[in-house]
């Protein structure tokens, strides 16, 4: 059999730059020889190993659409395929790269003045600095701007007080981007919080069975002073926060696929080799049939997902396409995982066949940036005008 007749239906490789195909086959290559050995131990101990986390930077992975400051200058595409390939392997993996690069490192170069930009962004590329990105709070998902958390002006620095949860990586970030109301305007603003700042806390949030390869915590702002050198003049408003899950989400809505690819894979391996009946199981019309479907999802997804990509690329991209693209994406690789899983039968329970991983973490990746109902409200207001959240 030839992976040439199904792997890439649509012939997106075709649509692709020559520099683009060596980023992909390069991301692929470092996913497979150093994301892979570690992946079990990162799930079963949630371990986040840091020298993994620098390998990733020396590899150019980390802001790699970002030109200078050490980062790569790559094609927003490229992000997205380095994105699914990193995800074939773990969704965490690709979390901690969505966040470093997409919510940490993008607002600095859109917003940050120049020092902060020389400040931060060479050591978060390499990286020597962990990221985190504080926008939802214990009582504020959903609906962000309903946030809290307040900076209360005090001349040279403001005072931040508040609570922000579910953060990605807060227990271990060196750097926490945390987005605040100023009380002199009620406007939301920017605030670069670092380790060691008096009146900072991160703690982990403990028991999850997702994304266990990057620890999720809180961030607990007790009057924490921060300079007005550490807040990013060049963003008010909502719009700050949004820049960024805009460049996240698509990336996510190519890793997602990753994920769906990485089970498929299996799964034809498996119900090639499991022999029941006297056949294998991959020669039973219903499995035929599960598996034609994840592909024709795939396979369409992904070139959705591309031409999006390159929407963007002329400037053209809205963010309800991206809304369309996240929603998509999670939803359908989600459902893939669950179908897969099962054609492993006992086997897809047992991590050592992956399967179970990526079930468990997808359903996080459907949840966080959005979830699929916020991004079908998304949808439903392009649709008909009527803005349906409250
Ligand atoms: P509202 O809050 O009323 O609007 C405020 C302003 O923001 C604008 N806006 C956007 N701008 C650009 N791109 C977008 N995607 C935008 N969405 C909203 C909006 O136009 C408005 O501008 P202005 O100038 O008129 O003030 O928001 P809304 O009513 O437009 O939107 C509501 C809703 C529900 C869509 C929004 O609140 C939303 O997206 N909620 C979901 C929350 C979310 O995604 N949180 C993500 C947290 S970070 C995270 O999960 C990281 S996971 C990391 C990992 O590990 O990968
Ligand atoms: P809620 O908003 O309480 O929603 C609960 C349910 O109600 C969902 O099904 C939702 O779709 C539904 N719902 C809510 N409002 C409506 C409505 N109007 N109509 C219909 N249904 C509705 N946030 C960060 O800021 N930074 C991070 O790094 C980060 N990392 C995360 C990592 C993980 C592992 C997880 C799980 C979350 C992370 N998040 C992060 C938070 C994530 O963005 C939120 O969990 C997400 O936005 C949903 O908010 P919530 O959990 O409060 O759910």
């Amino acid at each position: 059999d030839s992976e040439a007749d199904w792997k890439d239906m649509l012939r997106l490789e075709s649509r692709l730059s020559e520099e683009e195909v060596m980023i992909k086959n390069a991301a692929a290559q470092f996913a497979e020889s150093e994301l892979m050995p570690q992946v079990l131990k990162g799930f079963r101990q949630e371990h986040f190993d840091k020298g993994l986390f620098k390998a990733m930077g020396s590899a150019g992975l980390l802001g790699s659409f970002i030109e200078g400051y050490g980062c790569a200058g790559v094609s927003a595409t490229s992000y997205g395929l380095i994105a699914r390939e990193v995800e074939k392997v773990d969704s965490a993996y690709r979390s901690t790269l969505s966040v470093q690069s997409s919510l940490v490192m993008h607002p600095i170069n859109l917003f940050g003045s120049q020092e902060q930009k020389e400040r931060f962004l060479p050591r978060l590329a390499s990286g020597e600095l962990v990221g985190c990105f504080g926008l939802t709070e214990p009582d504020h998902g959903s609906d962000p701007s309903g946030m809290t958390t307040r900076a209360v002006d005090k001349g040279d620095h403001f005072t931040v007080s508040g609570a922000k949860n579910w953060i990605t990586n807060s227990p271990i970030a060196d750097l926490c981007l945390v987005w605040a109301k100023t009380d002199t305007d009620g406007k939301v603003r920017g605030f670069l919080v670092e380790r060691g700042m008096e009146g900072l806390a991160t703690p982990k949030i403990e028991g999850k069975f997702s994304l266990r390869a990057s620890p999720t915590g809180m961030i607990q702002l007790d009057e924490v002073k921060v300079p007005k050198g550490n807040v990013l003049p060049g963003v008010v408003g909502m719009r700050g926060p949004f820049a960024c899950l805009n460049s996240a989400r698509l990336g996510i809505a190519w890793g997602a696929w990753g994920a769906a690819e990485s089970c498929l894979d299996t799964t034809r391996r498996y119900t090639l080799d499991r022999q029941q009946f006297g056949r294998p199981l991959a020669a039973n019309q219903l499995v035929q049939q599960k598996m034609a479907n994840a592909l024709t999802e795939i396979t369409i997804g992904l070139n959705s997902v591309l031409q999006a990509t390159r929407m963007k690329e002329a400037g053209e991209l809205h963010s309800n396409v991206i809304s369309m693209m996240k929603r998509n994406s999670c939803s359908k690789a989600l459902d893939i995982a669950r179908i897969c899983r099962d054609m492993l039968g006992g086997n897809g329970i047992v991590d050592e066949y992956h399967v179970i991983r990526h079930v468990c973490n997808l359903e996080a990746v459907n949840t966080y940036e959005g979830t699929a109902d916020i991004h079908s409200l998304v949808l439903g207001r392009a649709l008909t005008g009527i803005p349906a959240f409250k």
